[in-house]
């Protein structure tokens, strides 16, 4: 998965993952299909969607095909292996038969990333080592521990959702993006691309309300496309 990822960053000229936390399917699939050309990945939290029905996620494979994009469902798995088993492929959105990407909470250990690991078909795995939420709980040592984790279970997991490169190789998507925000009330905290990409190293940025609560979500989609892809091929050379 990794290997396909980075051929398509280049192929597409972005680094990009839209985080698409839209609450109806019609806007999730709209969005899809107008800044699909734009995003190397597309993130959904499929679970908050209130007018979800089966029909959903073969759209979104529809469209992720269409504009060539990966879908990674952000459902961050954090139970025993027993459970996220279930939670994984069955219930009413069945992860495992449409998403490319999924990412778990490394916290329970490793019967969790085995059962992910044996579930999965093609997909990869992101382990969350760090957050980007104001005095969350994850410490140091904490975060060097996933790191031993992922080397465990490299390739199946494929990179991290973190703050600041870890390991060179593996993937590091980074959320807490933002051109035009430091914070929310919530306790979210932002930094630029530049800042993301170049002094903390990270490989792709996840934005969300950057983009889709902007005023010309389209226009602003390129802004940060471009920006970022420029800081990724600096930190490249
Ligand atoms: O540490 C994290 C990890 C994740 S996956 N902080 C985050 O914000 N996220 C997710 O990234 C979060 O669930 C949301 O979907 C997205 C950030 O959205 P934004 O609107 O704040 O850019």
């Amino acid at each position: 998965v990794k290997e396909k990822i980075t051929r398509l960053i280049q192929h597409k000229e972005s680094n990009l993952v839209l985080s698409a936390d839209f609450t109806r399917e019609e806007e999730l699939l709209q969005a899809a299909d107008q800044m699909g050309s734009s995003i190397a990945i597309l993130k959904t939290h499929i679970d908050i969607l209130e007018n979800f029905n089966p029909e959903t996620t073969l759209k979104l494979q529809a469209l992720a095909k269409k504009h060539n994009f990966l879908l990674f469902e952000d459902r961050k798995f954090a139970d025993i292996g027993s459970t996220v088993e279930k939670q994984y492929t069955g219930g009413i959105y069945k992860i495992s038969s449409w998403a490319d990407m999924i990412n778990a909470h490394p916290l329970p250990g490793e019967g969790l990333i085995q059962s992910l690991k044996n579930q999965s078909t093609r997909q990869g795995c992101l382990l969350i080592a760090e957050m980007s939420s104001q005095s969350n709980l994850i410490s140091a040592d904490y975060t060097l521990k996933t790191l031993a984790l992922a080397r465990k279970f490299a390739p199946f997991v494929t990179g991290f959702i973190c703050q600041k490169r870890l390991d060179p190789q593996f993937l590091h998507l980074t959320p807490g993006v933002s051109l035009s925000s430091k914070g929310d009330a919530l306790g979210q905290k932002y930094r630029t691309p530049e800042e993301a990409i170049i002094r903390d190293g990270c490989d792709m940025i996840i934005v969300g309300r950057g983009i889709i609560s902007h005023s010309n979500p389209l226009v602003e989609i390129e802004r940060y496309r471009k920006e970022s892809f420029h800081f990724f091929l600096a930190n490249s050379v």
